[in-house]
């Protein structure tokens, strides 16, 4: 059977019926019972979510202390993104990389036939069309996900904009990636439905070239809301390749000053970072204010007044639950009084939500993320690592009054960040966007533990892009490079900076405390942006004067500057050949702007 289904409609300027087309096209092939099209309402989510609490999907929170929320427990098989099972099936394996699973796409459609053949027999397909970004901006990119699960039809009404607007901007031509999902689990007549289906095999396929999307077997976060990782990153990342922008794996941030100045901030950090924590940053120095646009995703494009300006796609925050507490991050905390879908938390007794990480201690009784029976001896945790949380942006006290604008917010500075025990120094600046370039190309973390791999080894996590880069990673560093080239054109160009909360001293313990004090290091950044400081030039970058850093205010030893900022030239040569070593990978794609920095690097003499 040939998945090769007429929608684009080329031939005709409305689209509406081709969409329909495609529509009737899927359900021929998985046969669902029913097939609805989602408008987006209250109504509509309200209907979905007692259905889900009658089969048992969801489970409403205690209404006194978490209004309108819900939580959901995942099978146990299936509570993460599945980077294995996901695919890049670009026409030529070069243009999908080293670092992404490739499958010939021909290849790839006929393995999808066969599982999406009766997929959704007994239950309903969705029809679900969403705006990532504000509906109408220059910026946003439709797309429309049919899915059997009523957990992701939730999930997206929360982190998209969804419904009937979208199908008028289709019906009046605009473009729109389609997004097919499947639980694959097919229901026979008669046959008891389980609260969280899904199929142990589990396939997450894209099609840059087609800017499509194919997922089948999970119905947990990014393998299951397209809009997401799939959408937003691997699909939007080659959109933006092919049309002169950036889809990248940021944050975005407004810092304003106590004397009002403000700038904007987006930032990229690999997993357990905590990216999420820092968009919604708490600031310790008073006078300073740091407000949200974005915590996962930015899209960014030179604007008509030649400045880079960057959206937020998503509507709402799928959070990682754990950790969040109000110590680490209190405007998460307050987000979360209600509306929220919690997934793979605890259940407290009183039936609100509980995480390791939000309370000191423990409650004496939960119901775990698995259903069972938990009390602070049973050594095992409540909560999922990996458990979630699904709230509107709106609702977070520190979201900025810009962070909907059809234009974007200029950017006026760009942070890599990454967890290094060694080495990396708490804040470095480019010397050119090149440097910069450089810098998010080599962005790294420590394996921390043993199932990672080698502990200490350094994993990398280029631009934070590794799992959802659509498209080759070298490429997207010359991408990034010629992005460079028509900034400077137009004569601003963001300044670049690196950034590791995470250097040990000697003794094992952090050196910088982080959280609410990385307001310090954002002062610093707008200093630098004003030209209102000076900086010390390195082999690594222009590192801060230790004058510019009021450490003694923080309590910190006088010790902890040298130790922060020291750069030891033979761990320098010895990161510098590992780079070399997973350039390598790439091998003539490596623009060889990074190639020169490299060099820079290697060739440094004390
Ligand atoms: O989110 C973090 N940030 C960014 C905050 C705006 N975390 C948590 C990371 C795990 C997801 C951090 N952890 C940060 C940080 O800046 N820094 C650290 C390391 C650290 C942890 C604890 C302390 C100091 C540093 N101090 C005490 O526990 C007292
Ligand atoms: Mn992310």
């Amino acid at each position: 059977m040939s998945l090769t289904i007429p929608r684009a409609a080329e031939e005709t300027s409305v689209r509406h019926p081709s969409l329909a087309a495609w529509v009737a096209g899927i359900a021929d092939l998985t046969r669902p019972d029913r097939v609805v099209w989602c408008d987006g309402s209250a109504a509509e989510f309200d209907r979905l979510t007692h259905e889900m609490i009658d089969a048992g999907t969801l489970l409403r929170l205690n209404p006194d202390l978490r209004p309108y929320s819900f939580l959901a427990r995942s099978d146990p098989s299936d509570v993460a993104r599945v980077e294995q099972c996901t695919y890049i099936c670009s026409v030529d394996a070069d243009d999908a990389g080293p670092t992404n699973n490739w499958r010939e796409p021909t290849a790839m459609r006929t393995t999808l036939a066969a599982l999406f053949e009766g997929a959704m027999e007994g239950r309903t397909m969705y029809v679900v069309p969403f705006s990532m970004g504000p509906l109408g901006s220059p910026f946003s990119r439709l797309g429309v996900q049919l899915t059997d699960s009523p957990y992701v039809v939730a999930n997206l009404r929360i982190m998209t904009r969804m419904g009937a607007d979208v199908l008028a901007l289709i019906d009046a031509g605009t473009e729109w990636v389609a997004a097919v999902h499947s639980v694959g689990a097919p229901l026979a007549a008669g046959e008891q439905d389980v609260a969280w289906p899904c199929n142990s095999t589990k396939y997450i396929c894209h099609f840059p070239e087609d800017r499509e999307i194919w997922s089948f077997g999970s119905a947990y976060g990014g393998n299951a809301i397209l809009a997401k990782k799939s959408f937003a990153l691997r699909i939007a990342s080659v959109q933006a390749r092919d049309e002169g922008w950036l889809a990248e794996h940021m944050l975005v941030m407004k810092v304003t000053n106590p004397a009002g100045r403000s700038i904007h901030v987006a930032a990229a950090f690999p997993s357990a970072c905590g990216k999420t924590n820092f968009a919604m940053l708490t600031p310790s120095v008073p006078g300073w204010t740091v407000e949200t646009i974005g915590d996962d995703i930015a899209w960014l494009r030179k604007g008509s007044d030649g400045r880079l300006r960057a959206i937020n796609p998503e509507a709402g925050f799928f959070g990682v639950a754990p950790g969040t507490s109000p110590a680490t991050n209190p405007n998460a905390i307050d987000t979360l009084w209600g509306n929220t879908i919690f997934t793979n938390v605890a259940l407290r007794d009183d039936g609100d939500a509980w995480w390791e990480g939000l309370t000191d201690a423990p409650p004496a009784h939960l119901i775990d993320w698995q259903g069972h029976d938990w009390t602070p001896g049973s050594g095992a945790l409540a909560a999922h690592p990996n458990s979630r949380f699904t709230v509107a942006a709106a609702q977070c006290p520190s979201i900025s009054d810009e962070w909907e604008h059809p234009d974007g917010v200029v950017i006026d500075a760009i942070i890599f960040g990454g967890r290094r025990a060694t080495n990396v120094p708490l804040v470095v600046e480019a010397r050119d966007w090149d440097h910069g370039v450089f810098l998010g190309a080599t962005i790294s973390s420590e394996q921390t533990a043993a199932a990672e791999g080698t502990v200490g080894a350094l994993r990398r996590d280029p631009f934070a892009m590794l799992p959802f880069c659509g498209y080759n990673m070298a490429d997207h560093w010359a991408h990034w490079i010629a992005m460079g080239r028509s900034l400077r054109s137009s004569g601003r160009v963001p300044r670049v900076f690196r950034v590791n909360w995470f250097r040990k001293g000697a003794d094992g313990s952090f050196l910088w405390p982080g959280f609410g004090d990385n307001v310090r290091v954002l002062e610093w950044i707008m200093d630098r942006v004003d030209g209102a400081v000076g900086s010390v030039p390195t082999p690594i970058g222009h590192l801060p004067l230790e004058a510019d850093f009021n450490l003694a205010e923080m309590g910190l030893p006088p010790t902890a500057w040298g130790e922060m900022f020291a750069t030891d030239r033979d761990a320098w040569a010895a990161e510098a050949a590992d780079t070399e070593r997973f350039f390598a990978q790439f091998g003539d794609r490596v623009p060889h702007e990074l190639t020169q920095q490299l060099q820079h690097l290697a060739r440094w003499e004390s």
